[in-house]
């Protein structure tokens, strides 16, 4: 298990340089912006660029985690098909190749010819980028069965900030919008019961500047999306000090370290890849993340007992049943509630029954 969780820690970093790559690389980048760009083939080929992003991001992971956990690699599922279709209508299998030249020659198809582009996207998938963990930490994973796990990866979370590349804007510790809100996440759950069982996230331009921080008022921080409605903003800034940011990912990796208390999201537009990782750390941490439109239904409870907030844990093995269209079938639909310490829960409860 030590070794599954340090692969993916340098494969998340590895994720978080092709990331910073397609931004640092002049061929690269003015691909990803040719989307400002009037025709329809322009807006074409951004799109692709960046689904080839991600999909790279996502079919690197099934690689490495394949090479090391053969059975492992089938259990690998994101965001995208690996499928992709170039501007000429061409179907291709993104896939890493044995060698950085295949995958090159691969990769230039895709990118309809562009052999420059294909290159360096190549170099960096298959450089070695390696990152050990601290020994006080290797020791502290736990020795899970790695035949029943399944990964969840989000290749990008929050693509739009990503194309943006603003450097944002900060309100204590939260990043409200900007590169900061990029993340890379990868959750491991238990394939048997769905529960999450570790996760882990990079934020591959945390440019976050400590000093320039002060908290707003003493009470407790709830993170949500600025597509929430006004109504439910208001409910809930009663109680908390409610901070809007963007990402999934990075809206549960601020409660994760403690800079929000909570994160409520009730649209159901996040889907399992986006929760998963996050959801794997609050776990370990004593919180978690429960389906909104279930715990709701104990807003007259002082306290929800821990059985029943185990049978609320969003789930991460099965599709939802009978979605209103194929792509909802692993959408997050009840919203959820994302928690460190379950103590929070109570006054959740209270802003949803007044
Ligand atoms: C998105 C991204 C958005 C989020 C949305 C996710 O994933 O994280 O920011 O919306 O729910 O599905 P919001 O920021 O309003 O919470 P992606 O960028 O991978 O499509
Ligand atoms: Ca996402």
């Amino acid at each position: 298990m030590a070794e599954l969780i340090k692969t993916l820690l340098s494969f998340s970093e590895r994720a978080g340089e092709i990331a910073r790559s397609i931004r640092r690389e002049p061929k690269l980048f003015s691909l990803l912006v040719e989307e400002k760009g009037e025709s329809e083939k322009n807006q074409r080929f951004t799109h692709d660029f960046k689904t080839l992003a991600d999909v790279l991001i996502q079919e690197a992971l099934r690689h490495h985690v394949k090479q090391m956990i053969p059975s492992l690699g089938d259990y690998v599922q994101g965001e995208e098909s690996a499928e992709f279709t170039n501007t000429l209508g061409e179907k291709i299998i993104v896939q890493i190749c044995d060698t950085q030249q295949e995958t090159a020659v691969l990769l230039s198809k895709v990118l309809d010819g562009n052999s420059e582009a294909a290159d360096i996207l190549a170099t960096v998938v298959h450089s070695d980028i390696s990152w050990t963990p601290e020994p006080e930490l290797v020791e502290k994973i736990p020795d899970l069965p790695i035949e029943s796990l399944g990964i969840w990866i989000d290749p990008i979370d929050s693509t739009g900030e990503y194309v943006k590349g603003e450097s944002g804007t900060n309100r204590g510790d939260i990043y409200n919008h900007g590169l900061p809100c990029v993340t890379v996440l990868i959750g491991l759950y238990d394939r048997m019961s769905g529960l999450p069982v570790g996760g882990v996230i990079n934020q591959p331009f945390a440019l976050f500047d400590k000093e320039s921080q002060s908290p707003e008022d003493g009470r407790a921080v709830l993170v949500m999306s600025s597509s929430e409605d006004l109504e439910l903003y208001q409910k809930f800034n009663k109680n908390f000090n409610v901070v809007h940011a963007t990402g999934a990912g990075y809206k549960l990796l601020v409660v994760a370290l403690g800079y929000a208390a909570a994160c409520v999201s009730t649209k159901g537009s996040t889907f399992r890849w986006d929760t998963a990782a996050p959801h794997g750390i609050l776990e370990a941490q004593g919180g978690g993340v429960v389906i909104y439109n279930k715990i709701s239904h104990h807003a007259k409870e002082v306290d929800v007992d821990k059985n029943t907030l185990r049978e609320l844990q969003i789930r991460y093995h099965k599709p939802n049943d009978s979605p209103a269209q194929l792509s909802l079938q692993w959408s997050n639909e009840g919203g959820f509630v994302a928690y460190r310490d379950p103590g929070v829960l109570s006054t959740i409860l209270q802003c949803v029954a007044d």
